[in-house]
């Protein structure tokens, strides 16, 4: 089985670009290191602090992020970083030339009750006449990604990645490699199977009930198949198994906050999320436009997502336009 590396170098990857993903392998090896030791380390529970999210950050979110930042800022090609857990891009090197934003542990209301988080990112390179402190570099849209990925912590640690030729999985064996296990990962065009919080079903827009209302009629009503549901509430494992056997995943917008877009975030949730899923020949939508497309304002920014298998997203789309009788 080939290893990560020898796979990106067999694919002709630039090297800086191979040598950036394998050092943030050695961060997220560290953290899969720590999650396994949970209870036994004393990493489990909140800390005192609220992150910009206005979240109660837990332990395991500080220690992700401490690691992730630690380790990428060593590296002499991150020029900043960005995190979900830090109010600010925090430069790094002066002659880098990449900037990476993660989510260090997506998930993580999990890691007490042990289901899977992930740690998911971004790369893009930093602009000419910019710096890993401004953050005016990283507000560049999601087609601009060099490559994006997550790591899934669950019963096996498993790598998602695209380099913008095709998604491959790679999964942590005990030797310390990411071994390939999944080769040019492509997503079902139709689905039997969604995912979204039900308990929010009040708060949406009609057409998101209506489409929602459908697909619980089954093969009785307009979609004229049953479907299963399912909702882990950690992104990274919904998208995981969207791309392992197809579904639709959405956080939909909704009126318990009216000014806010959507509750996942775009710069280290939509995009890197919304690449994988167009690299593996499947839809990625706010609803109303792709994720990839979306000019960003701010680094914390919000989306709404409804990204997966092309033509149940194609159709849930069709509900936003206003042709409810989508079949
Ligand atoms: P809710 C995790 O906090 C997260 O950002 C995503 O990983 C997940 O899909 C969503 O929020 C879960 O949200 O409202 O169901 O807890």
């Amino acid at each position: 089985m080939q290893t990560l590396s020898q796979f990106l170098t067999h694919q002709k990857t630039d090297t800086n670009l191979v040598d950036l993903i394998d050092t943030l392998m050695v961060a997220c090896k560290e953290i899969a290191i720590q999650l396994r030791e949970g209870a036994l380390a004393g990493v489990l529970g909140t800390t005192e602090n609220t992150n910009v999210q206005g979240e109660t950050q837990k332990k395991l979110d500080v220690i992700a992020n401490d690691v992730l930042k630690k380790v990428m800022l060593d590296n002499p090609l991150v020029a900043g970083i960005a995190s979900e857990e830090e109010d600010h891009p925090v430069a790094g090197n002066e002659e880098g030339r990449y900037l990476i934003i993660f989510d260090p542990l997506d998930g993580s209301s999990n890691i007490d009750v042990n289901v899977s988080v992930g740690t998911i990112f971004s790369i893009l390179e930093l602009p000419k006449g910019l710096t890993g402190a401004d953050e005016k570099a990283y507000l560049q849209t999601g087609r601009a990604q060099v490559a994006s990925g997550y790591v899934l912590y669950g019963p096996s640690a498993v790598l998602t990645l695209t380099t913008g030729s095709g998604v491959n999985m790679f999964t942590l064996a005990h030797t310390g490699d990411f071994l390939l296990t999944e080769e040019n990962v492509t997503i079902p065009a139709d689905t039997k199977e969604f995912s979204i919080n039900m308990s929010n079903q009040r708060f949406w827009e009609p057409q998101m009930q209506n489409y929602i209302a459908d697909l619980l009629q089954g093969s009785e009503g307009p979609r004229g198949k049953n479907y299963n549901m399912r909702w882990v509430a950690s992104m990274v494992a919904e998208v995981h198994r969207v791309l392992t056997r197809g579904g639709i995943f959405s956080y939909p917008w909704d009126n318990r906050d009216p000014n806010k877009p959507g509750k996942l975030r775009l710069m280290y949730e939509g995009n890197p999320m919304g690449l994988l899923i167009e690299q593996a020949s499947g839809k990625a939508s706010t609803c109303y436009e792709n994720i990839l497309d979306i000019e960003p304002d701010h680094i914390h920014q919000r989306v709404s997502v409804a990204l997966g298998s092309r033509n149940e997203v194609t159709s849930a789309l069709e509900y936003h336009a206003g042709n409810e009788d989508s079949q």
